[in-house]
Protein backbone atom coordinates (compact mmCIF):
# COMPACT_ATOMS: atom_id res chain seq x y z
CA UNK A 1 0.00 0.00 0.00
CA UNK A 2 1.37 3.47 -0.80
CA UNK A 3 1.94 5.62 2.20
CA UNK A 4 -1.41 7.93 1.27
CA UNK A 5 -3.10 4.30 2.30
CA UNK A 6 -3.77 5.04 -2.13
CA UNK A 7 -4.08 1.57 -3.50
CA UNK A 8 -5.60 -0.66 -1.08
CA UNK A 9 -5.41 -4.15 -1.53
CA UNK A 10 -8.59 -5.66 -3.69
CA UNK A 11 -11.14 -7.72 -1.37
CA UNK A 12 -9.32 -6.73 1.67
CA UNK A 13 -12.00 -6.97 4.29
CA UNK A 14 -9.65 -6.55 7.04
CA UNK A 15 -9.37 -2.72 7.67
CA UNK A 16 -12.84 -1.85 8.16
CA UNK A 17 -14.03 -2.03 11.64
CA UNK A 18 -17.60 -2.86 11.45
CA UNK A 19 -20.26 -1.08 13.82
CA UNK A 20 -22.76 -3.71 15.57
CA UNK A 21 -20.93 -6.34 13.58
CA UNK A 22 -19.36 -9.36 14.38
CA UNK A 23 -16.04 -8.85 13.06
CA UNK A 24 -14.55 -11.88 12.21
CA UNK A 25 -17.52 -14.13 12.39
CA UNK A 26 -18.72 -11.35 9.19
CA UNK A 27 -15.02 -11.32 7.42
CA UNK A 28 -15.11 -15.21 7.35
CA UNK A 29 -18.73 -15.34 5.79
CA UNK A 30 -18.92 -11.49 4.00
CA UNK A 31 -22.16 -10.63 2.87
CA UNK A 32 -21.78 -7.62 0.64
CA UNK A 33 -24.76 -5.64 -0.95
CA UNK A 34 -23.26 -3.35 -3.78
CA UNK A 35 -26.54 -2.00 -5.95
CA UNK A 36 -29.55 -0.81 -5.20
CA UNK A 37 -32.69 0.49 -6.78
CA UNK A 38 -36.72 0.72 -5.80
CA UNK A 39 -36.83 -2.22 -3.61
CA UNK A 40 -33.85 -3.72 -4.19
CA UNK A 41 -30.42 -4.25 -3.48
CA UNK A 42 -27.64 -6.65 -5.28
CA UNK A 43 -24.85 -8.04 -4.26
CA UNK A 44 -21.67 -8.29 -5.96
CA UNK A 45 -22.30 -10.93 -7.54
CA UNK A 46 -25.63 -9.69 -8.85
CA UNK A 47 -27.93 -11.80 -7.07
CA UNK A 48 -31.22 -9.98 -5.90
CA UNK A 49 -32.21 -8.94 -2.11
CA UNK A 50 -35.48 -7.39 -1.68
CA UNK A 51 -35.06 -4.74 1.02
CA UNK A 52 -37.63 -5.94 4.01
CA UNK A 53 -35.93 -3.51 6.27
CA UNK A 54 -35.63 0.17 4.24
CA UNK A 55 -32.05 -0.63 4.91
CA UNK A 56 -31.78 0.00 8.32
CA UNK A 57 -35.51 1.53 8.62
CA UNK A 58 -34.40 4.57 6.61
CA UNK A 59 -34.54 4.33 2.92
CA UNK A 60 -38.56 4.72 3.10
CA UNK A 61 -38.97 6.22 0.10
CA UNK A 62 -36.84 3.55 -1.99
CA UNK A 63 -33.39 3.25 -3.51
CA UNK A 64 -31.73 5.37 -6.16
CA UNK A 65 -34.28 8.38 -6.23
CA UNK A 66 -33.18 10.03 -9.03
CA UNK A 67 -35.39 12.92 -7.72
CA UNK A 68 -32.68 13.26 -4.49
CA UNK A 69 -30.05 12.18 -6.88
CA UNK A 70 -30.93 15.72 -9.08
CA UNK A 71 -31.33 17.85 -5.94
CA UNK A 72 -28.13 16.38 -4.43
CA UNK A 73 -26.15 17.27 -7.47
CA UNK A 74 -27.87 20.64 -7.84
CA UNK A 75 -26.59 21.95 -4.77
CA UNK A 76 -23.19 20.69 -4.98
CA UNK A 77 -22.95 22.38 -8.16
CA UNK A 78 -24.18 25.57 -6.46
CA UNK A 79 -22.59 25.70 -2.99
CA UNK A 80 -20.85 22.49 -1.21
CA UNK A 81 -20.95 23.73 1.71
CA UNK A 82 -21.81 26.95 4.34
CA UNK A 83 -21.37 27.14 8.04
CA UNK A 84 -24.86 27.27 10.29
CA UNK A 85 -23.13 29.39 13.20
CA UNK A 86 -24.16 32.91 13.28
CA UNK A 87 -24.44 32.14 9.53
CA UNK A 88 -26.78 30.59 6.99
CA UNK A 89 -28.44 29.53 3.77
CA UNK A 90 -31.47 29.41 2.25
CA UNK A 91 -32.18 25.70 2.37
CA UNK A 92 -31.82 25.34 5.59
CA UNK A 93 -34.58 27.63 6.26
CA UNK A 94 -36.67 26.77 3.53
CA UNK A 95 -36.02 23.08 5.20
CA UNK A 96 -37.06 23.94 8.65
CA UNK A 97 -40.53 26.21 7.56
CA UNK A 98 -41.30 23.38 5.73
CA UNK A 99 -41.11 21.06 8.75
CA UNK A 100 -42.83 22.97 10.70
CA UNK A 101 -45.66 23.31 8.16
CA UNK A 102 -46.11 19.18 8.76
CA UNK A 103 -45.68 18.89 12.42
CA UNK A 104 -48.77 18.40 14.78
CA UNK A 105 -49.71 20.68 17.61
CA UNK A 106 -47.34 23.65 18.06
CA UNK A 107 -44.76 21.91 16.86
CA UNK A 108 -42.81 24.18 15.16
CA UNK A 109 -39.20 24.41 15.62
CA UNK A 110 -35.95 22.24 13.89
CA UNK A 111 -32.68 22.30 14.89
CA UNK A 112 -30.88 19.90 12.42
CA UNK A 113 -27.68 17.50 13.05
CA UNK A 114 -26.41 14.51 11.37
CA UNK A 115 -27.77 11.37 12.84
CA UNK A 116 -30.74 9.77 15.52
CA UNK A 117 -27.73 9.63 18.18
CA UNK A 118 -26.80 13.53 17.84
CA UNK A 119 -30.50 14.37 17.89
CA UNK A 120 -31.67 12.31 20.98
CA UNK A 121 -28.64 13.81 22.62
CA UNK A 122 -29.50 17.25 21.16
CA UNK A 123 -33.14 17.59 22.52
CA UNK A 124 -31.91 15.93 26.20
CA UNK A 125 -29.30 18.98 26.26
CA UNK A 126 -32.54 21.47 25.14
CA UNK A 127 -34.27 20.35 27.82
CA UNK A 128 -32.24 20.59 30.68
CA UNK A 129 -31.28 24.14 28.83
CA UNK A 130 -35.01 24.96 28.62
CA UNK A 131 -35.55 24.17 32.67
CA UNK A 132 -32.61 26.76 33.32
CA UNK A 133 -32.99 29.20 31.58
CA UNK A 134 -36.84 29.33 33.41
CA UNK A 135 -35.19 29.26 36.82
CA UNK A 136 -35.97 25.65 37.44
CA UNK A 137 -32.43 24.05 36.75
CA UNK A 138 -33.25 21.84 40.02
CA UNK A 139 -34.81 19.86 36.75
CA UNK A 140 -31.96 17.41 35.73
CA UNK A 141 -32.79 14.00 35.74
CA UNK A 142 -33.79 12.07 32.38
CA UNK A 143 -36.33 9.41 32.42
CA UNK A 144 -35.76 6.56 29.74
CA UNK A 145 -37.11 3.09 29.64
CA UNK A 146 -36.35 -0.47 30.01
CA UNK A 147 -35.63 -1.97 26.38
CA UNK A 148 -34.95 1.59 24.84
CA UNK A 149 -32.86 2.56 21.74
CA UNK A 150 -32.20 6.05 21.38
CA UNK A 151 -28.76 5.67 19.43
CA UNK A 152 -25.42 5.27 20.79
CA UNK A 153 -24.18 8.59 22.30
CA UNK A 154 -23.31 8.79 26.14
CA UNK A 155 -26.87 10.28 26.62
CA UNK A 156 -28.57 8.33 24.48
CA UNK A 157 -26.91 5.03 25.85
CA UNK A 158 -27.96 6.40 29.68
CA UNK A 159 -31.55 7.03 28.55
CA UNK A 160 -31.96 3.19 26.73
CA UNK A 161 -32.30 0.27 27.97
CA UNK A 162 -30.56 -1.93 26.48
CA UNK A 163 -27.69 -3.94 28.81
CA UNK A 164 -25.42 -4.97 25.56
CA UNK A 165 -25.12 -0.90 24.93
CA UNK A 166 -24.87 0.11 28.04
CA UNK A 167 -23.09 -2.46 30.46
CA UNK A 168 -19.47 -2.09 28.21
CA UNK A 169 -19.31 1.76 28.94
CA UNK A 170 -18.99 2.56 32.48
CA UNK A 171 -21.19 4.29 34.66
CA UNK A 172 -22.73 6.74 31.60
CA UNK A 173 -24.75 9.97 32.47
CA UNK A 174 -25.99 10.12 36.15
CA UNK A 175 -29.21 10.93 37.15
CA UNK A 176 -31.08 8.40 34.87
CA UNK A 177 -34.06 6.39 35.77
CA UNK A 178 -36.07 3.75 33.48
CA UNK A 179 -39.70 2.93 33.44
CA UNK A 180 -40.61 -0.73 32.91
CA UNK A 181 -40.84 -1.65 29.09
CA UNK A 182 -44.30 -2.82 27.41
CA UNK A 183 -43.22 -5.86 26.41
CA UNK A 184 -46.32 -8.67 27.99
CA UNK A 185 -46.23 -11.85 25.47
CA UNK A 186 -48.19 -13.69 28.32
CA UNK A 187 -50.90 -11.53 27.88
CA UNK A 188 -50.60 -9.71 24.76
CA UNK A 189 -48.68 -11.94 22.36
CA UNK A 190 -49.81 -12.28 18.62
CA UNK A 191 -51.89 -9.06 18.84
CA UNK A 192 -52.65 -7.20 16.38
CA UNK A 193 -51.79 -3.52 16.39
CA UNK A 194 -51.65 -2.11 19.58
CA UNK A 195 -52.02 -4.64 22.57
CA UNK A 196 -54.71 -4.36 24.81
CA UNK A 197 -52.83 -4.82 28.22
CA UNK A 198 -50.65 -2.48 29.69
CA UNK A 199 -51.38 0.80 29.52
CA UNK A 200 -50.83 0.91 33.49
CA UNK A 201 -47.41 0.87 33.31
CA UNK A 202 -46.91 4.31 32.65
CA UNK A 203 -48.34 5.29 35.74
CA UNK A 204 -44.63 3.61 36.70
CA UNK A 205 -43.84 7.39 36.17
CA UNK A 206 -46.08 8.35 38.99
CA UNK A 207 -44.19 6.18 41.04
CA UNK A 208 -40.64 7.47 39.80
CA UNK A 209 -41.84 11.08 40.60
CA UNK A 210 -42.93 10.14 43.90
CA UNK A 211 -39.58 8.84 44.38
CA UNK A 212 -37.47 11.89 42.68
CA UNK A 213 -39.93 14.58 43.23
CA UNK A 214 -40.93 15.86 40.05
CA UNK A 215 -38.99 19.48 40.60
CA UNK A 216 -35.95 17.61 40.00
CA UNK A 217 -37.31 15.66 36.64
CA UNK A 218 -36.19 16.79 33.39
CA UNK A 219 -37.88 15.05 30.73
CA UNK A 220 -39.01 11.30 29.79
CA UNK A 221 -37.78 10.20 26.53
CA UNK A 222 -39.43 7.30 24.37
CA UNK A 223 -39.73 5.49 21.49
CA UNK A 224 -43.89 5.83 20.26
CA UNK A 225 -43.05 2.38 19.08
CA UNK A 226 -40.02 1.13 20.34
CA UNK A 227 -37.94 -0.54 17.34
CA UNK A 228 -34.45 -1.79 17.63
CA UNK A 229 -35.68 -4.16 20.66
CA UNK A 230 -37.99 -6.01 17.93
CA UNK A 231 -40.64 -3.67 17.45
CA UNK A 232 -43.07 -3.19 20.05
CA UNK A 233 -46.21 -1.04 19.79
CA UNK A 234 -47.64 0.40 22.93
CA UNK A 235 -50.44 -0.83 24.75
CA UNK A 236 -53.76 0.97 23.98
CA UNK A 237 -53.82 4.65 26.11
CA UNK A 238 -50.34 3.84 27.03
CA UNK A 239 -49.00 6.98 25.27
CA UNK A 240 -51.72 9.27 26.60
CA UNK A 241 -51.03 8.53 30.07
CA UNK A 242 -47.32 9.33 29.99
CA UNK A 243 -48.49 12.79 28.52
CA UNK A 244 -51.32 13.62 31.05
CA UNK A 245 -48.14 12.33 33.46
CA UNK A 246 -46.10 14.91 32.33
CA UNK A 247 -48.34 17.48 32.00
CA UNK A 248 -48.98 17.44 35.14
CA UNK A 249 -45.40 17.58 36.64
CA UNK A 250 -44.12 20.03 34.04
CA UNK A 251 -41.72 17.03 32.87
CA UNK A 252 -40.73 17.69 28.96
CA UNK A 253 -41.97 14.34 26.93
CA UNK A 254 -39.70 13.39 23.95
CA UNK A 255 -40.91 11.18 21.51
CA UNK A 256 -37.83 9.67 19.84
CA UNK A 257 -39.32 9.39 16.37
CA UNK A 258 -35.90 8.62 14.24
CA UNK A 259 -37.77 5.04 13.06
CA UNK A 260 -41.76 6.17 13.26
CA UNK A 261 -41.08 9.33 11.86
CA UNK A 262 -41.70 10.36 7.83
CA UNK A 263 -44.45 8.02 7.37
CA UNK A 264 -43.82 4.45 8.69
CA UNK A 265 -46.69 4.48 10.84
CA UNK A 266 -48.66 5.62 8.10
CA UNK A 267 -48.95 8.90 8.92
CA UNK A 268 -46.07 11.43 9.08
CA UNK A 269 -45.00 11.43 12.59
CA UNK A 270 -46.63 8.60 15.40
CA UNK A 271 -47.04 11.83 17.24
CA UNK A 272 -50.24 12.33 14.60
CA UNK A 273 -50.92 8.10 14.37
CA UNK A 274 -51.62 8.39 18.52
CA UNK A 275 -53.04 11.96 18.27
CA UNK A 276 -50.37 12.54 21.45
CA UNK A 277 -48.05 15.46 21.19
CA UNK A 278 -44.73 15.07 22.68
CA UNK A 279 -42.81 18.03 23.36
CA UNK A 280 -39.76 17.61 21.56
CA UNK A 281 -39.62 15.28 18.75
CA UNK A 282 -36.03 13.27 17.27
CA UNK A 283 -36.05 12.54 13.72
CA UNK A 284 -32.97 11.11 11.60
CA UNK A 285 -33.16 8.45 9.08
CA UNK A 286 -36.47 9.23 6.76
CA UNK A 287 -35.70 12.66 6.99
CA UNK A 288 -33.22 12.58 4.01
CA UNK A 289 -33.98 8.98 2.84
CA UNK A 290 -30.44 7.77 3.91
CA UNK A 291 -28.58 9.70 1.12
CA UNK A 292 -27.04 12.29 2.71
CA UNK A 293 -26.95 11.54 6.92
CA UNK A 294 -29.30 13.77 8.67
CA UNK A 295 -31.07 14.10 11.32
CA UNK A 296 -33.21 17.02 13.89
CA UNK A 297 -35.12 17.42 17.01
CA UNK A 298 -38.32 19.44 16.43
CA UNK A 299 -39.83 21.71 18.98
CA UNK A 300 -42.73 23.01 20.54
CA UNK A 301 -43.16 27.34 20.08
CA UNK A 302 -42.75 27.52 23.82
CA UNK A 303 -40.03 25.78 23.98
CA UNK A 304 -37.69 27.51 21.64
CA UNK A 305 -39.04 30.72 22.85
CA UNK A 306 -38.25 30.04 26.26
CA UNK A 307 -34.13 29.80 25.10
CA UNK A 308 -35.04 32.98 23.67
CA UNK A 309 -34.91 35.20 26.94
CA UNK A 310 -31.16 35.82 27.12
CA UNK A 311 -29.70 39.44 25.42
CA UNK A 312 -30.23 39.64 22.51
CA UNK A 313 -26.68 39.43 21.37
CA UNK A 314 -25.91 36.06 23.58
CA UNK A 315 -26.16 33.11 21.63
CA UNK A 316 -29.27 31.06 23.01
CA UNK A 317 -28.20 27.73 22.86
CA UNK A 318 -24.49 26.90 23.34
CA UNK A 319 -24.90 23.48 20.92
CA UNK A 320 -24.84 22.61 17.31
CA UNK A 321 -22.43 20.82 14.77
CA UNK A 322 -19.86 21.92 12.12
CA UNK A 323 -22.79 19.88 9.55
CA UNK A 324 -25.75 20.93 11.49
CA UNK A 325 -28.10 21.52 8.08
CA UNK A 326 -25.90 20.53 5.81
CA UNK A 327 -26.45 21.98 2.32
CA UNK A 328 -26.59 18.67 0.43
CA UNK A 329 -28.79 17.01 3.73
CA UNK A 330 -31.24 20.18 3.23
CA UNK A 331 -31.17 19.44 -0.18
CA UNK A 332 -32.09 15.62 -0.03
CA UNK A 333 -34.67 16.32 2.91
CA UNK A 334 -36.65 18.74 0.94
CA UNK A 335 -36.61 16.35 -2.15
CA UNK A 336 -37.48 13.53 -0.13
CA UNK A 337 -40.41 15.26 0.85
CA UNK A 338 -41.98 15.90 -2.29
CA UNK A 339 -41.72 12.66 -3.09
CA UNK A 340 -43.31 11.66 -0.06
CA UNK A 341 -45.97 14.11 -0.71
CA UNK A 342 -46.45 13.29 -4.81
CA UNK A 343 -46.55 10.00 -4.38
CA UNK A 344 -48.86 10.09 -1.08
CA UNK A 345 -46.55 7.29 0.39
CA UNK A 346 -48.26 7.92 3.88
CA UNK A 347 -50.81 7.21 2.93
CA UNK A 348 -49.79 4.28 0.94
CA UNK A 349 -48.65 2.87 3.90
CA UNK A 350 -51.80 3.14 5.37
CA UNK A 351 -53.39 1.87 2.70
CA UNK A 352 -51.31 -1.06 2.72
CA UNK A 353 -51.22 -1.91 6.49
CA UNK A 354 -53.51 -3.97 6.82
CA UNK A 355 -52.38 -5.98 3.72
CA UNK A 356 -49.01 -6.35 5.50
CA UNK A 357 -50.61 -7.01 9.19
CA UNK A 358 -52.64 -10.14 7.44
CA UNK A 359 -49.36 -11.20 6.04
CA UNK A 360 -46.97 -11.19 9.09
CA UNK A 361 -49.79 -12.76 11.30
CA UNK A 362 -49.97 -15.63 8.57
CA UNK A 363 -46.47 -16.61 10.19
CA UNK A 364 -47.71 -17.22 13.62
CA UNK A 365 -47.90 -21.09 13.48
CA UNK A 366 -44.82 -21.69 12.02
CA UNK A 367 -41.84 -23.79 13.79
CA UNK A 368 -40.72 -21.89 17.05
CA UNK A 369 -42.59 -18.39 16.55
CA UNK A 370 -43.84 -17.18 19.99
CA UNK A 371 -45.06 -13.69 19.07
CA UNK A 372 -45.87 -11.32 16.53
CA UNK A 373 -46.39 -8.08 16.21
CA UNK A 374 -47.04 -5.31 13.71
CA UNK A 375 -48.35 -1.75 13.17
CA UNK A 376 -47.85 0.82 9.78
CA UNK A 377 -45.29 -1.16 7.66
CA UNK A 378 -43.46 -2.59 10.65
CA UNK A 379 -43.68 -5.83 12.07
CA UNK A 380 -41.45 -8.35 14.91
CA UNK A 381 -41.26 -11.66 15.02
CA UNK A 382 -40.12 -13.53 18.65
CA UNK A 383 -38.75 -16.61 17.80
CA UNK A 384 -37.63 -19.30 20.98
CA UNK A 385 -34.07 -19.20 21.53
CA UNK A 386 -32.23 -22.63 20.42
CA UNK A 387 -28.53 -23.62 21.19
CA UNK A 388 -27.80 -20.39 22.82
CA UNK A 389 -29.86 -16.62 22.73
CA UNK A 390 -29.51 -14.91 19.31
CA UNK A 391 -28.37 -18.34 18.04
CA UNK A 392 -31.79 -19.10 16.08
CA UNK A 393 -32.29 -15.67 14.98
CA UNK A 394 -29.16 -15.09 13.44
CA UNK A 395 -29.43 -18.55 11.32
CA UNK A 396 -32.75 -17.17 10.33
CA UNK A 397 -31.59 -14.03 9.31
CA UNK A 398 -28.74 -15.97 7.18
CA UNK A 399 -31.30 -18.15 5.30
CA UNK A 400 -33.42 -14.91 4.74
CA UNK A 401 -30.56 -13.45 2.96
CA UNK A 402 -29.34 -16.56 0.84
CA UNK A 403 -33.30 -17.31 0.30
CA UNK A 404 -32.95 -12.94 -1.31
CA UNK A 405 -34.45 -11.25 1.69
CA UNK A 406 -32.86 -8.72 3.69
CA UNK A 407 -34.41 -8.54 7.26
CA UNK A 408 -32.84 -7.33 10.81
CA UNK A 409 -31.96 -9.43 13.76
CA UNK A 410 -31.17 -8.84 17.11
CA UNK A 411 -31.05 -11.71 19.66
CA UNK A 412 -33.62 -13.96 18.34
CA UNK A 413 -36.48 -11.74 17.47
CA UNK A 414 -36.50 -10.87 13.25
CA UNK A 415 -37.70 -7.01 12.25
CA UNK A 416 -39.16 -5.92 9.09
CA UNK A 417 -39.73 -2.60 7.88
CA UNK A 418 -40.08 -2.29 4.43
CA UNK A 419 -39.41 0.95 1.51
CA UNK A 420 -42.98 2.44 1.73
CA UNK A 421 -43.16 2.16 -2.10
CA UNK A 422 -43.66 -1.77 -1.63
CA UNK A 423 -46.73 -3.19 -3.64
CA UNK A 424 -48.62 -6.38 -2.73
CA UNK A 425 -46.52 -8.66 -4.57
CA UNK A 426 -43.75 -7.30 -3.05
CA UNK A 427 -44.55 -8.10 0.73
CA UNK A 428 -46.23 -11.24 -0.40
CA UNK A 429 -42.56 -12.11 -1.45
CA UNK A 430 -41.10 -10.85 1.63
CA UNK A 431 -43.64 -12.85 3.58
CA UNK A 432 -42.68 -15.93 2.01
CA UNK A 433 -39.38 -16.08 1.71
CA UNK A 434 -38.98 -15.23 6.00
CA UNK A 435 -41.47 -17.83 6.59
CA UNK A 436 -38.89 -20.45 4.53
CA UNK A 437 -35.93 -19.07 6.49
CA UNK A 438 -37.89 -19.39 9.78
CA UNK A 439 -38.71 -23.59 8.75
CA UNK A 440 -35.39 -23.91 7.03
CA UNK A 441 -33.81 -22.80 9.98
CA UNK A 442 -35.84 -24.46 12.72
N1 LIG B 1 -33.28 6.61 18.14
C1 LIG B 1 -33.94 5.57 17.64
C2 LIG B 1 -35.35 5.33 18.07
C3 LIG B 1 -33.33 4.72 16.71
O1 LIG B 1 -34.01 3.69 16.22
C4 LIG B 1 -31.35 6.09 16.89
C5 LIG B 1 -32.02 6.89 17.79
C6 LIG B 1 -29.96 6.44 16.54
O2 LIG B 1 -29.85 6.86 15.22
P1 LIG B 1 -28.42 6.84 14.49
O3 LIG B 1 -28.69 7.58 13.23
O4 LIG B 1 -27.47 7.54 15.36
O5 LIG B 1 -28.07 5.39 14.27
C7 LIG B 1 -32.01 5.00 16.32
C8 LIG B 1 -31.27 4.14 15.35
C9 LIG B 1 -32.15 -1.75 14.02
C10 LIG B 1 -31.38 -0.46 13.99
O6 LIG B 1 -31.89 -2.63 13.27
C11 LIG B 1 -31.97 0.67 14.48
C12 LIG B 1 -31.25 1.85 14.50
C13 LIG B 1 -29.98 1.90 13.99
C14 LIG B 1 -29.40 0.76 13.47
C15 LIG B 1 -30.10 -0.45 13.47
O7 LIG B 1 -33.10 -1.87 14.79
N2 LIG B 1 -31.89 2.92 15.03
Amino acid sequence: MSATGAAPVANNLEAFFMPFTANRQFKKNPRLLSRAKGVHYWTPEGRRVIDGTSGLWCVNAGHGREEIKAAITAQLDEMDYAPSFQMGHPRAFELAARHAAMLPGDLDHAFYCNSGSEAVDTALKIALAYHRARGEGHRTRLIGRERGYHGVGFGGISVGGMVNNRKHFGAMLPGVDHLPHTHLPGKNAFARGLPEHGAELADELERIVALHDASTIAAVIVEPVAGSTGFLPPPKGYLERLRAICTKHGILLIFDEVITGFGRLGTAFAADYFGVIPDLMTVAKGISNATVPMGGVFLRKTIYEGLMTGPENAVDLFHGYTYSAHPLACAAASAVLDIYKDEGLFQRCADLSKYWEDGIHSLRDLPGVLDIRNLGLAGGIDLEARGGVGTRGYATFVKAFELGLLVRQGGDTLAMSPPLIVGRSDIDEIIGIVGDAIKQAA
